[in-house]
Parts: C-alpha cells; structure tokens; sequence
C-alpha cells in the first residue's frame, strides 16, 4: 500500500501484533504474518476468548474455530475444533495441504495429529473453575464487552501491497455445545480480495452470520466506500435488522491504499494498529454512544 506494510487486529492485541510486524520487518507474506500474530493470544491462557484458556461451551469442552485467507483468494478454515493450541495453522494447512476449505470436530482433529499438531489439554484452571461458577446459574446471556471479548481477527499488508486475514477464537463462552460462529466462515469472520481490502468482525457472531459481515464490508468498499463508510454501512445493516440491545459486534477494514476503517455497534470496542514502526490500541467509533 502507499503506506507500506500494515497489521490491524480486534481489541488490545499488541503482542500478537509484534509477532506479525516481526515478519512483514523480515519482508515476509502478509499471509505468514498474519499466521504468526494470531498465533500469540492461542498460546496465551490469559486470553479467554482463544485458543488454550479459552472458554468452555456449557458443557466444560473448549472447541475453537479459526480461518486465514491469502491474497490469491485461497482460504482454510476449522469449526469446532478441540483440543490443539494453534487452530490458525490448522486452517493453514487445511488450505495449503487439502483440496478442501473447511474441516470440522473430529475431522479436522484426525487431520491435524496427521500434520504432526499435538493433542492437548486446553482447559485452564481459571477457566475452568469460572465455568463451574457459571453453572450454578446457567444463565446463557452474553454481554457486550463485558465477558471479555478478545477473538482476533487481524489483517494485514506486506511490503508488496498483498492482503491476508486470519481469524481465531474459542467463540461465546457458554455457548451450546456444537455451536460454531462467524469467526471460521470465509465471509462472515473473515474476508479478503486483494484487488479491494479485507475485513474481518467481532462479537456475537449469529448477528455477522446472518448478514455476510466481512464479505458486506469488502462489497461496500469494492462499490467505493472507504474502509470506514463501510464498516458502518454494515453495522447499519445489522442494527435495522436484528436485535441489538446490549449486543456488540466491532468491524475492521482496510482498503488496497492502506485505509482503514472500524466500527461497532456497542461503545468499548478497540482494536491494534501498526504502521511505521509505532503500535497504537485506539477506540472504534460506535453506533451506540
Ligand atoms: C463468536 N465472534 O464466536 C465470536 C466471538 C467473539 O470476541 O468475537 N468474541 O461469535
């Protein structure tokens, strides 16, 4: 891009964008870089919203989802995936090693010990023990930046202006077992055309899912709004539509010029940026205030 390489994450995720801007630093893919970056909140146990420590569903299983797509249009994903740390590299080589995008459950597990992935445990203490407190309620009702959101989607730019986006997460804590969210789907959680942008979303995924979220985002952008027109043109669509109260879903975009836009629905969503050598956590700009 005009602004030379960038790395755009959900929610406070320096870290993870170090990892990513340590690649790009090397002249690197944009693919390898964002590979790399989501990689640092799945091995983290204090980001209960990915990978191990993540949430469990209401039946005490931590089952995550992921996916990446590169500039070529190639995507990988996995959906309700248990116990491997690193989803992300999963879904790389489900799209770099099968004629397919898309694995799930036990599938997607078989494959994953076939490529050499570890099976661990992913259910931390702390987890754990917040579950066994939630059960004594059993109340299902997530609540907008509250249960820490921290599901990263990321994109990013190289230094040849190419586009890639990876998304990961253990999806809502509590939800019913088998449920899967926007996060893995090409399209919702995540999208990318290199001719355009990327986008990817955060929050309640059911309201991303029904409106094609990230693929909406990149369609505006292609039709000429700018990164920040339209995440919120979709944010609009979800809110005329569907039930918002309390419900939070944040968009991040970026057009082929290096322009990026963010918006949610809810006040307290943030995001990462780094450019030029300087990382910065920023406030999106919201439909409520
Ligand atoms: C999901 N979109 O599974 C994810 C959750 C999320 O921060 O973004 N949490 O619906």
């Amino acid at each position: 891009s005009a602004n030379g390489p960038l790395v755009f994450s959900t929610w406070k995720q320096p870290k993870a964008n170090a990892a990513a801007q340590a690649v790009l630093d090397r002249g690197g893919r944009a693919l390898d870089a964002v590979e790399a970056g989501v990689r640092i909140p799945e091995a983290d146990p204090e980001d209960m919203s990915v990978g191990y420590g993540g949430r469990p569903d209401r039946d005490g299983r931590v089952t995550l989802d992921a996916c990446i797509m590169d500039e070529k249009g190639n995507a990988g994903s996995v959906v309700f995936l248990e116990h491997i740390m690193h989803p992300i590299s999963v879904a790389r080589a489900v799209m770099d090693k099968t004629p397919h995008v898309m694995l799930a459950g036990e599938g997607a597990l078989a494959f994953a010990l076939s490529q050499g992935f570890k099976k661990e445990n992913l259910l931390t203490k702390k987890a754990e023990k917040e579950w066994r407190e939630w059960l004594k309620t059993a109340k299902y009702k997530p609540i907008a930046n509250i249960e820490r959101h921290d599901t990263i989607g990321m994109l990013a730019i190289d230094k040849n202006g190419n586009i890639s986006g990876a998304c990961t997460t253990s999806g809502l804590a509590y939800k019913m077992n088998g449920r899967v969210g926007d996060s893995p789907i090409i399209g919702a959680g995540l999208f990318v055309d290199n001719e355009i942008g990327g986008a990817c979303a955060t929050g309640l995924g059911e309201l991303v899912m029904r409106t094609c979220g990230s693929f909406l985002v990149v369609e505006l952008m292609r039709q000429g709004r700018t990164p920040q027109q339209a995440c919120e043109e979709a944010a609009l669509r979800i809110v005329k539509k569907q039930d918002y109260k309390d419900i939070q879903v944040g968009f991040l975009a970026v057009n082929k010029q290096g322009e990026t836009g963010a918006f949610s629905i809810q006040p307290g969503f943030n995001y990462t940026i780094s450019q030029n050598k300087q990382t910065k956590v920023l406030d999106a700009r919201s439909y409520l205030k």
